[in-house]
């Protein structure tokens, strides 16, 4: 439970955040008009369905299997291809699952046009491999998007770019040694693509959403993306693209770091932990723990559960994308419809604090916050109250707003006399609350939160001197600091740009009219000393390696493993792995650095990876992982250091990049000329 000084730190810690995030997206901003019907939309229905759910999950003697089945149960395509003639789900109705939605509060629509095992559930000119080659013999595209114009439901495609069963796809399973490569054409897949995804998008109406997936193969490049991107749009200019078209940014996109295709971030089965600034993002999320129906997964989160994420989430900037998977006959299973009835019920009282909602200014250890326009120059905030308060009172600590008026969703109004401030915190008597209440409530103007200043510097070291910047956005206040690690206070000098040429502690505080209105937020940088360069004769350009193969699953195994050939290349080059899945490099050598100072170095790897700097570990990526980017911050005098990059690949896509910046630098891939080795 979190205290109202503690709620302090956190909130310092969100300004801290965001302090040092880089702005290296991509993505649409959220003023983009595309993006504003999803974004007040902010609750959507995902749907996997497809010839995985006619087994239900069972295959042999395991019952654990999903979506993924012809690859968890390794079932050869041939056998798999026979689920085409059982495939009938005669109790398939687009209409009901439409109203199941919409009827949830639900205003979109993601459902699976074409998942991994490539088979289509829409009548594609381009394959056999769809719906219209089954007894059912009906175009579950086109009535599902039917449906949901009638009902004035957004529908949205789910496309999978990975594909087991195309045969130009690649790489295959890796099990499926069998299966010939021979031939396969990537770029001819590519066509393929582009050919039914013409189809989706020129045969059913408007579209919403193309939620891309399935794009983390190393085949699939960002250069691909941005093409499909473009092409996508060229198809529908209005239409919303998802990260997954790419592989910058991770496979949820959210890492800013390295960037993000598409228009918005996609985190899966989880929930950032602070609100984004300007990125739009999307939570998709079972109910039970599969996306394809299961028939034996009976672990359905429980609707108040369900109902707090979709409030967390909301109270973040983010849209919630719960999913559903129909059973073999085309149903929604029972206990996911008990669940969108009960969630539709919370939102028939409560949905004005979700839709066309936008970040809440400030956390809450009693619930969450969602934000809108009161009008009249005030803000309305909606109160999300998990459990009600003990002594029926809500205390929002460091809100220093006057408030206007207050009243419970669905119940009457908090008398004005009910509606009080204690020091830095507004409170609220409000009789009456019951679990997942939401109260309302009008403030004077924007929200003005007791949150610390932010203190920014390129890094927490700096050789001789560095630039500081303290900054806060709240209206009328004075930013006080000191250097020597001591709360300001009123007569504490206005800060905003400060240089430091020996080591200090920052410490800075909001005042309004004399009085502090935040809590202090405190820096320490330090001066130190750069590495000496190290003194190599006869160095040449280029770096070491060596190549082994092995199920690694951290960088140690990797080191200890034998390799199985050694070389010297001119980057990080990793090009020359023999097989697909399973192997690793380590690269050793010197890097040159052009002058002293701090630099940031940054490894992005997929699957671990680690760096080293003068002999010690400067970056930490290990353990298998989709691509990410970790950095690390080192003072080096200008010459030759010693470096080495270990990096290893399991399965699916594979990336390394080893950059670096500061010092003048801009963030960059190390060039070959600042690469050398031993002579
Ligand atoms: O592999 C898929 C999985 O089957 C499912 O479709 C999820 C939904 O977002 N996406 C991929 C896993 O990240």
């Amino acid at each position: 439970m979190m205290t109202p000084n503690s709620l302090r730190h956190v909130l310092a810690a969100v300004m801290c955040l965001a302090a040092f995030l880089p702005k290296t997206h991509a993505q649409a901003p959220l003023s983009d008009p595309r993006l504003t019907w999803w974004s007040q939309a902010r609750f959507g229905m995902f749907i996997h369905f497809g010839l995985y759910a006619v087994p239900g999950g069972k295959w042999g003697d395991k019952t654990s299997h999903g979506e993924w089945i012809r690859d968890t149960a390794r079932i050869p395509v041939a056998e798999y291809e026979k689920l085409l003639g059982q495939f009938n789900p005669t109790g398939f109705d687009a209409e009901q699952i439409v109203l199941a939605a919409k009827n949830a509060g639900m205003k979109y629509i993601v459902i699976t046009s074409k998942h991994h095992d490539g088979f289509c559930l829409f009548d594609s000119k381009v394959t056999d491999w769809d719906v219209m080659s089954t007894p059912f013999k009906r175009d579950i595209m086109k009535e599902m998007a039917d449906a949901c114009h009638k009902h004035g439901i957004k529908i949205c495609w789910y496309y999978s770019i990975m594909d087991w069963h195309h045969p130009d796809y690649l790489p295959r399973r890796p099990w499926e040694k069998d299966r010939t490569t021979e031939g396969a054409d990537f770029d001819r897949y590519v066509a393929y693509m582009k050919a039914q995804l013409k189809e989706l998008l020129t045969n059913y109406g408007e579209i919403g959403v193309l939620w891309f997936d399935g794009q983390w193969e190393h085949n699939w490049t960002d250069e691909r993306g941005r093409d499909l991107y473009a092409y996508v749009r060229g198809l529908q200019p209005n239409i919303i693209i998802n990260s997954r078209v790419g592989r910058a940014g991770g496979d949820f996109g959210l890492d800013r770091q390295s960037g993000m295709l598409g228009d918005y971030g996609t985190p899966e089965q989880t929930i950032p932990e602070f609100a984004i600034p300007d990125m739009p993002w999307e939570t998709c999320m079972t109910m039970n723990g599969h996306w394809g129906y299961n028939a034996a997964d009976k672990s359905f989160k429980t609707s108040e559960d369900l109902i707090r994420k979709l409030a967390d989430i909301a109270s973040k900037g983010g849209n919630f994308l719960l999913n559903v998977g129909p059973t073999g006959e085309g149903k929604i299973p029972p206990t996911s419809i008990e669940r969108l009835k009960e969630m539709g019920e919370w939102m028939k009282v409560n949905g004005e604090s979700i839709y066309g909602t936008v970040a809440g200014p400030m956390p809450l250890s009693w619930g969450c916050v969602t934000r809108a326009d009161a009008g009249g120059g005030n803000t309305r905030l909606y109160l999300h109250v998990n459990e009600p308060p003990k002594a029926g009172v809500l205390v929002l600590p460091g809100l220093l707003n006057t408030p206007v008026s207050a009243g419970v969703l669905g119940g009457g109004a908090v008398p004005a006399n009910k509606l009080t401030r204690r020091d830095d915190a507004v409170v609220i008597a409000a009789a009456g609350l019951k679990a997942d209440s939401v109260v309302r409530l009008d403030i004077q103007g924007t929200p003005d939160v007791a949150i610390p200043p932010a203190i920014k510097a390129d890094a927490p070291i700096f050789v001789g001197s560095t630039t500081v910047t303290i900054t806060s956005d709240r209206k009328d206040v004075e930013v006080r600091a000191t250097v020597d690690g001591t709360d300001p206070v009123a007569t504490s000098p206005i800060a905003s740009t400060l240089t430091l040429k020996e080591t200090a502690t920052v410490a800075a505080r909001c005042f309004r009219a004399g009085k502090a209105v935040s809590p202090v937020a405190k820096e320490t940088l330090t001066r130190v000393q750069p590495t000496p360069a190290v003194n190599v004769p006869g160095a040449v350009a280029g770096l070491k390696f060596t190549y082994a193969e092995g199920a690694f699953k951290t960088v140690a195994e990797l080191m200890a493993a034998k390799p199985v050939s050694s070389g010297t290349a001119a980057t990080f080059d990793y090009s020359g792995h023999k097989v697909l899945t399973d192997w690793g490099f380590v690269y050793s050598g010197y890097v040159k650095v052009p002058a002293d100072g701090v630099y940031r170095f940054t490894l992005g790897s997929d699957d671990g990876g680690m760096m080293w700097v003068g002999g010690k570990v400067l970056i930490d990526n290990d353990k298998p992982h989709s691509y990410h980017e970790r950095t690390g911050d080192v003072a080096l005098a200008a010459g030759l250091h010693p470096i080495k990059v270990a990096f290893f690949e399991n399965s699916g896509g594979f990336e390394l990049k080893v950059k670096w910046s500061g010092a003048g630098l801009a963030k960059q891939e190390i060039p070959a000329a600042a690469l050398f080795r031993d002579p």
